[in-house]
């Protein structure tokens, strides 16, 4: 028997913490609160939002578990987790975001396809494990590669699970050859999370962690790595996480004329609030996250409370005791910067954020001007809209 099998229906799923919001059941689908996720630098791994496309796959023995390595390589291989314990071990903090984060809000404007989530598909862990760019070596692929000698230039990652979107197949994505071979860009075979052995939920015994870039490139529950010459062709690279123009709907696209989506775009949100919510008139600390994608840092946070007329700048915090620098030697380059702000809430105010990265990137204003059909990658300004305690009746306090 393999060591890594997909049961076909839900009756073996994992226990899950009751707090989390569940925005679908089978497959699981979930996030936590918004306000859990600036408790803390680090996500516990039980509010860490969960996505899946399919039952959780399971390993039996885990002595006979492998992943293989084959494709355009001169031998392929097998590795056992032995093997993979044995090469050096990183720890490297990162979070991942799914590209559909913030997706409900999209579909206010207009009706997109997709799991709902709030502002909460994201989290941000201390990931353990092996660098690609490491494995890789074992199959005589040097580091900093854009092409093996036999051709290949993408690396592809198989999983076990049956998802419907693939007809019942695994979960398939790929990355550049350059960016799997590059130690600098961190992309791990992880083995833990937060120090802890990764939970069937996010892919024991071993999933990819591709920093930078939106979840669906971190395959989970790894089976084989495939070295290609064109990138992987399965349903979650080639029809579906890619961003179309607005004017794109199901009866005129066509996948074929878009990349798969790859880093994601400088996104912030205030997490000490509802969209709508009722707070006194005063002073009130205003907390979220921000983060970009292909490392870049954050250079700025921007709060209004009077919907975008005037603007203060939030403080950034990643650490305890270390000062936040955008890009800087001491600033975790793949992970989200917390911030806070105390302001003055007028009555009926409107409360905005948008955050600036180390590129000058800056969020978009208005969700409108950014809607695509899959409703993907909604990093348009987060806004609230305040009603004081004095405008509504005591029964709505
Ligand atoms: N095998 C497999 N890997 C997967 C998925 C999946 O359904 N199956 N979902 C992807 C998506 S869309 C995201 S956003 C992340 C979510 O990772 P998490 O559940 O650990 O938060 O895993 C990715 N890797
Ligand atoms: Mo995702």
């Amino acid at each position: 028997m393999p060591g890594l099998t997909a049961p076909s229906d839900y009756a073996e799923e994992p226990p899950r913490h009751p707090d989390l919001k569940i925005n679908s059941k089978e497959p699981f689908n979930a996030e936590p609160h918004r306000s859990a996720l600036v408790a803390s630098y680090i996500t516990p791994v039980d509010f860490f939002y969960k996505r899946n496309h399919g039952p959780i796959p399971k390993v039996e023995d885990l002595s006979r578990y492998t992943v293989s390595i084959s494709g355009l390589v001169n031998k392929s291989i097998q590795l056992s987790m032995g093997d993979i314990w044995a090469l050096p071990k990183y720890n490297v903090t990162a979070t991942l975001q799914c590209a559909g984060n913030r997706r409900t809000a999209m579909s206010n404007v207009r009706k997109v396809r997709g799991v709902g989530w709030d502002i909460s598909a994201l989290g941000t862990a201390t990931w353990g494990g092996a660098k690609l760019s490491d494995v890789l070596e074992l199959v005589g692929i040097p580091k900093l590669s854009s092409v093996t000698s036999l051709g290949g230039k993408h690396v592809e990652f198989v999983s076990v699970d049956k998802c419907k979107e693939e007809k019942g197949g695994p979960y398939t994505a790929s990355i550049p050859l350059k960016q799997a071979t590059d130690p600098d860009a961190d992309v791990l075979l992880a083995y833990e999370m937060n120090g802890e052995v990764l939970n069937r939920d996010h892919g024991y015994p071993l999933r990819v962690v591709v920093p930078g870039v939106i979840g669906a490139r971190s395959v989970k529950w790894l089976d084989s790595i495939n070295i290609k010459e064109e990138e992987c062709q399965g349903f979650f690279m080639q029809k579906d996480y890619k961003m179309f123009p607005p004017t794109v709907d199901w009866d005129n696209i066509n996948w074929s004329t878009r990349r798969p989506q790859m880093d994601f775009p400088v996104q912030s949100a205030i997490c000490t609030l509802e969209d709508v919510d009722v707070i006194k008139e005063g002073k009130a600390r205003i907390a979220g996250y921000a983060l970009s994608g292909g490392g870049r840092g954050i250079e700025r946070v921007d709060i209004s409370s009077d919907g975008g007329k005037t603007w203060v700048e939030a403080r950034r915090y990643q650490k305890d005791n270390v000062a936040y620098v955008s890009d800087g030697p001491q600033s975790d380059k793949w992970a989200w910067v917390l911030f806070e702000a105390t302001l003055d809430i007028p009555a009926n105010a409107e409360i905005l954020a948008k955050a600036v990265d180390s590129a000058a990137n800056v969020q978009p204003e208005k969700v409108e001007d950014i809607w695509n059909l899959r409703g993907i990658l909604n990093t348009s300004w987060h806004r609230i809209k305040i009603q004081n305690s004095s405008s509504v009746g005591r029964s709505k306090m």
